[in-house]
C-alpha cells in the first residue's frame, strides 16, 4: 500500500543565514526573546557568523525594516521578536495588528520566511511568562519555526 509522501523541513542551520529583528520597546522582555532565539539557532548548529541582530524602536516599525532585509537577499530567514503589552498602551490593537499584518505581508511578498516571535499580551506578567518563564520562550519557538521553514522551502525547490 502506498502512503502519501511527507515533505517537511528539518531544523539544521548548516550554511544558512539568519537575522533576528528585535524591537527596543519593552526591552527587558525582548532581550529574553533574543536570547531564546540565539540559543535555539546555536543548538541547531548555527555559528555566530551566520546570525545578525537588527534593532528597531518598536513592533510597529518592524515591517518596514523586515522588507528591506528581505529584499537585500542576504538572509534565509528573519526572526522577529518584540513585545506589545496591552496594559501599557491604548493603541495596542494598531501596534500589534500592523506589526503582525505587515510582517506576514513581507514574508508572502518576498518569499523570505519571517517567523513571528512578537508577544501580544494583556500585561507584563504574561509577557515574562512567554519570554523564558513558565510558558516557554517565544523567541526560541520563532527561531525553530524559521529553521523549519527555510529547510522546507529548500526541499520544495529541490
Ligand atoms: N511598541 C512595542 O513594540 N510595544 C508596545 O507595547 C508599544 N506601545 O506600548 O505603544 C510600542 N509602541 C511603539 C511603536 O511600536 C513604534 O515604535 C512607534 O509608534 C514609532 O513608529
Amino acid at each position: 500500500m502506498d502512503t502519501p509522501r511527507v515533505i517537511e523541513g528539518d531544523l539544521q542551520a548548516r550554511d544558512l543565514r539568519f537575522v533576528i529583528l528585535a524591537s527596543r520597546f519593552n526591552e527587558f522582555v525582548v532581550e529574553a526573546l533574543v536570547r531564546g532565539a540565539l540559543d535555539t539557532l546555536r543548538r541547531h548548529g548555527a555559528s555566530d557568523k551566520q546570525i545578525d541582530i537588527v534593532r528597531v524602536p518598536g513592533a510597529y516599525d518592524m515591517p518596514l525594516v523586515a522588507r528591506r532585509l528581505a529584499l537585500g537577499r542576504r538572509y534565509d530567514a528573519i526572526i522577529a521578536v518584540g513585545a506589545v503589552i496591552r496594559g501599557q498602551t491604548s493603541h495596542y490593537e494598531h501596534v500589534a495588528g500592523e506589526c503582525a499584518a505587515g510582517l506576514s505581508r513581507v514574508s508572502a511578498e518576498t518569499g523570505v520566511p519571517v517567523a513571528f516571535g512578537v508577544l501580544t499580551t494583556e500585561n507584563t506578567e504574561q509577557a515574562i511568562d512567554r519570554a523564558g518563564g513558565k510558558a516557554g520562550n517565544k523567541g526560541s519557538d520563532a527561531a525553530a519555526s524559521a529553521l523549519e521553514l527555510v529547510n522546507l522551502l529548500r526541499r520544495l525547490e529541490a
